[in-house]
């Protein structure tokens, strides 16, 4: 596409057709407008009347929402339900209890598939399993778990019997898994001894031991170990036992426990702008409410649909679109283990074909890589493949560039499927910002309109609304069903990042930058106002980062870490390190950048791995000793300095800074 088109085309429109918006559940704009018309006109009654036409309450509720300690909003307080009573008991004696729940392939190509009634079965096994053990409503358990039909298993059954649970992605270190299990007070760890991906068996429950040996982590008592290679793997008496141990002997039957509507069904660390992962805490019931909602409404879910999110469970996404939204919503989901440019980069393309998939929804760093794929090698390009089963797509994690946009939307939706560019947070719990496939007028490189009943508005410092048009800082100004509830732990924490103050202390504030459009009041969104960075869709904080390189204390005397633009990952990560030693250059910069690189990895996970290394003998600071980030990342950027740089001390550095290594 030429460049010029790429321009153009953001102004391009593409509506639905009449005939998917006939056959949708939220048909055309008018149905829209009216649910959020419903929703101005009676806030908790439209939210009442979800809850219950879409949940399953063992008590109902009869209080919606509470806003009397307001941020700490509570909904459907006096109700109580069980998520996985939601997800599977609630589809046994209907149509649905002998349909597939997942088709599982695995990184080698293997397919099985249970239907609900058998998942309801494995999960109530598990379920015992975990009481067994001595695992109680209430209680902590981290999942460090392959991406496969057990890593959903594990989640649900801590749902079922009550346990809160906290899955850390397979991709994070052992200090990760370490600061969680402290963070949480975690009792138990579920955990495989090896993942397979790409071919290669990778070791998850050495990264477990190693995580435990670090100390503090006496509240852990048991280690299940789900094998799913037959290689072995270290295995500590007493505490680690295998699935097939702790299976054996257990029924199926297990009875949901229920719990408040405000009970935790997990906590998710995300990165934030300053110190540790915050422990994000849901709900059960508004939580659950709204991933099954968010299926029906944005993903417009019809019985007969193969429904597939392409996310890890370790993220958010994973958790609303694979383990909890499409199982509430009855439907049947595929669930891949490997990746997707594995055996080739036309995995995705191919698996689509062979599976009849009607539903994608994936990451735009997935879509543009795939891109350069096909753009290198023909043999992966999505044409040699038939994707006429496909309806819809999807993509969330990252804005999404019009070209790759435009792209998706010819080459993996033949220009024939809406393409749902689904914005939202580990801490929003589901969608909030989002086109309806069968509704909204599509613009490339936008997420469009808020779903009913969420009051997105772009405000100033003070929380003044700013005209569409300019761009400001993404709110939410009425609170919502799956809202983050609180920082594990941390209240004050809570509080203070999202609801600022200044802006009166209830409204919520997202932490991106946003602007809507002059004449449709569509929002395009920016990309993060504080210092979190989006590398390949993944969150990280600067200051994580940070930390970890300056615990080299052996090497590093200061760091500095900034985002950059970057064409394949969206951003990429540049860290600006001052050494313990004379500045390196040369091969020995290069092997300290490498070294550092994998320290990095060690301590977060790779995909923290600055991209970019650059050494000084100091950094740029303001008078009062603040690094000067904003310069950083015009440096890292490759751009000219226009800053004021009379106050360094050694304007030489610039220079050192800007060789990359
Ligand atoms: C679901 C998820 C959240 C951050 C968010 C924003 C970015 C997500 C987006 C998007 C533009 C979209 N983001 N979806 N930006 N358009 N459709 O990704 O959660 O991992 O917590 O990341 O991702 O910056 O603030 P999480």
């Amino acid at each position: 596409m030429s460049a010029i088109e790429s321009v153009l085309v953001e102004n391009r429109v593409f509506p639905p057709s009449e005939a998917t918006i006939k056959a949708a559940r939220i048909s055309g704009m008018p149905a829209y407008e009216a649910l959020c018309k419903e929703a101005e006109r009676d806030f908790e009654g439209f939210w009442a009347r979800l809850a219950r036409e879409n949940l399953q309450w063992t008590r109902p509720f009869t209080k919606t929402l509470d806003e009397s300690n307001a941020p700490f909003y509570k909904w459907f307080e006096d109700g109580e339900l069980n998520a996985s009573a939601n997800c599977l008991d609630r589809h046994i004696g209907t149509p649905v209890e002998n349909k597939t729940a997942i088709v599982f392939e695995s990184d080698d190509g293997q397919v099985s598939r249970v239907t609900y009634k058998e998942l309801l079965a494995r999960v109530g096994q598990f379920a015992n399993a975990l009481k067994a053990q001595g695992i109680r409503k209430g209680d902590r358990v981290i999942i460090y778990m392959p991406m496969g039909v057990e890593g959903v298993v594990a989640m649900q059954a801590c749902a079922r019997i009550g346990a809160t649970h906290s899955v850390v992605f397979g991709g994070f270190s052992a200090k990760s898994i370490h600061e969680r299990v402290i963070d949480a007070g975690a009792v138990a760890v579920v955990t495989a001894n090896y993942q397979l991906r790409g071919g290669k068996e990778m070791g998850l429950k050495a990264i477990v031991d190693e995580a435990l040996a670090m100390g503090g982590c006496d509240s852990v008592k048991t280690v299940f170990v789900y094998m799913r290679t037959p290689t072995a793997c270290n295995m500590v008496a007493g505490r680690d036992k295998t699935f097939d141990e702790v299976l054996k002997g257990q029924p199926t039957e297990c009875k949901p426990e229920p719990v408040g509507a405000e009970h935790p069904l997990f906590i998710l660390y995300t990165s934030g702008s300053t110190g540790k992962p915050k422990g994000v805490q849901h709900s059960t019931g508004g939580y659950l409410l709204w991933s099954k909602l968010t299926m029906d409404w944005t993903f417009d879910l019809k019985p007969q649909d193969l429904f597939w999110c392409t996310a890890d469970i370790g993220w958010i996404t994973g958790h609303s679109y694979v383990a909890y939204g499409p199982l509430a919503a009855g439907a049947t989901q595929l669930i891949f283990e490997g990746i997707p440019t594995y055996p080739h980069s036309g995995r995705f393309w191919q698996m689509i074909e062979k599976h009849k998939v009607s539903i994608f929804y994936t990451a735009p760093t997935a879509i543009r890589s795939l891109i350069k794929a096909a753009e290198t090698d023909a043999k992966v390009h999505p044409k040699n493949w038939d994707l006429t089963s496909l309806r819809i797509l999807g993509t969330v994690g990252e804005p999404i560039n019009p070209e790759a946009w435009m792209w998706y939307y010819r080459n993996v939706g033949g220009e024939r499927c809406p393409i749902v560019d689904t914005f939202w947070q580990t801490e929003t719990g589901g969608h909030v910002i989002t086109p309806l496939p069968g509704a909204t007028p599509l613009v490339p490189g936008s997420c469009t309109l808020p779903l009913p009943g969420i009051m997105a508005a772009i405000v100033d410092e003070a929380g003044h609304d700013i005209p569409n048009g300019s761009g400001g800082m993404l709110v939410i100004k009425r609170p919502w069903p799956s809202m983050i509830r609180t920082i594990w732990g941390d209240p004050e924490r809570f509080r203070k990042s999202y609801f600022p103050e200044e802006m009166g202390g209830r409204i919520y504030l997202a932490g991106d930058g946003a602007v809507r459009d002059a004449k449709t009041g569509y929002f395009r969104i920016t990309g993060r106002i504080d210092d979190v960075l989006n590398v390949s869709g993944h969150r990280l904080g600067t200051m994580e980062i940070e930390s970890a390189l300056v615990s080299k204390t052996d090497l590093v005397a200061e760091a500095a870490v900034v985002g950059r633009p970057d064409d394949l990952t969206g951003e990429a990560v540049c860290a600006f390190v001052v050494l313990k030693r004379p500045r390196p250059t040369g091969e020995e910069a290069k092997k300290i950048a490498n070294e550092l690189r994998n320290w990095v990895a060690k301590e977060i996970g790779p995909i923290a791995k600055p991209k970019d290394i650059r050494f000084g003998e100091n950094l740029p600071k303001t008078r009062s000793g603040k690094i000067m980030r904003r310069l950083l990342r015009s440096i890292a950027k490759g751009e000219k300095i226009t800053q004021d740089v009379t106050t360094l001390e050694n304007p030489a550095i610039l220079d050192q800074l800007s060789e990359t290594n």
